[in-house]
């Protein structure tokens, strides 16, 4: 695994962290679950909707070295805001998985497309994690159009249709030809959102000189006139890390990237960042919570100023935001993407 240049690790002077972060954390929702992360937020119906995932310890076992080990149950809960900023979470779950196949459904991400929303989220079951796309229209019933083979998760859908079909990023899992974790971000498409194929490889590990591990789909992309804005997720690996957060040993670094996709063949990249967008800095994503240094997109709004909302997991544990204007965003992307077959 090669040692990656510590000096590409900043945030660039466009980004500005919310005042009032964490925006959610467990303290905002009812029943405290011990960690309120990963969301998906959209713009529906006049009010901004986040839904976000709880993680709730139910058990603390002992490993074989002494240290701690945590049980979780996971729900997907909702928040609904006026701002994008002030956040009403709700007394009741919104979604949950499970059956004697099912074990959790989690990190959820809304796609607002023909007056639907799409959720994508991820599901861990006893024969491999699935993604899960399912339509709503009052996050109360939901109804899914497709899961999956394993391994496969971090689905995105695009806001639109293009070209006549639905098209998605997402992340599968090669753990036999690749290497360990060595995982890129793929694309496909569908007509009705249930059959998915044509799939293309958009970016891989080696694109992203701050990654060394694994890359994934972040937010769902927006659009702009220079092509579809999106985020991703990037990690690298040091095996000298060792106790960062709850567990023993923590060697990853979760950060969040940018680039620009075609308008019209949305699975050719026309412009990256070749540094993170948000890298952990901050108390709440790099010295305190679960697991530290951790940042993990899932939303992304495109305000009619020109602002860009972003909102990510910070270190598993808690809801954060950061905004920047779309034209720095996209100036950003000034590195040209790879070319892949
Ligand atoms: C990924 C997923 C995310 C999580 C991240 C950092 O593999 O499990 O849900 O936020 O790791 O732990």
């Amino acid at each position: 695994m090669s040692q990656i240049d510590e000096s590409l690790f900043t945030t660039p002077a466009c980004v500005t962290r919310c005042p009032s972060n964490p925006v959610l954390a467990s303290k905002d929702v009812p029943g405290e679950p011990s960690l309120v992360f990963n969301a998906g937020v959209c713009k529906y119906q006049g009010k901004y909707v986040m839904v976000y995932r709880c993680d709730d310890v139910y058990e603390v076992l002992k490993r074989e070295d002494g240290s701690d080990w945590h049980r979780f149950k996971t729900w997907i809960g909702i928040a609904y805001s006026d701002d994008g900023i002030k956040w009403e979470a709700q007394e009741k779950p919104c979604f949950s998985l499970s059956s004697d196949e099912i074990l959790r459904a989690y990190d959820p991400r809304l796609t607002v497309i023909d007056g639907k929303v799409v959720m994508c989220f991820a599901v861990d079951t006893k024969h491999g994690v699935r993604g899960g796309i399912a339509t709503t229209e009052d996050f109360e019933k939901f109804d899914i159009k497709t899961m999956t083979v394993p391994d496969n998760r971090n689905m995105v859908l695009f806001p639109e249709k293009i070209n006549g079909m639905y098209v998605r990023l997402e992340r599968p899992f090669p753990v036999y030809s690749r290497g360990k974790d060595r995982f890129d971000l793929w694309g496909s498409q569908s007509p009705d959102l249930r059959h998915w194929g044509d799939h293309k490889l958009v970016l891989a590990v080696e694109d992203v000189p701050f990654a060394n591990d694994k890359i994934g789909p972040a937010a769902p992309p927006v659009k702009t006139e220079a092509g579809w804005l999106t985020t991703f997720h990037a990690v690298d690996r040091d095996e000298s890390r060792g106790k960062n957060g709850w567990e023993p040993k923590w060697k990853k670094r979760y950060t969040g990237g940018i680039m620009l996709l075609d308008l019209e063949n949305p699975m050719k990249v026309k412009g990256i960042y070749k540094r993170p967008l948000i890298n952990p800095e901050a108390p709440y994503e790099s010295d305190e919570g679960f697991r530290q240094d951790v940042i993990f997109p899932g939303g992304m709004i495109l305000e009619d100023s020109g602002e860009v909302k972003i909102y990510y997991g910070a270190a598993d544990t808690v809801e954060a935001l950061v905004t920047a204007d779309v034209n720095d965003l996209i100036a950003l992307c000034s590195e040209p993407g790879p070319v892949h077959e």
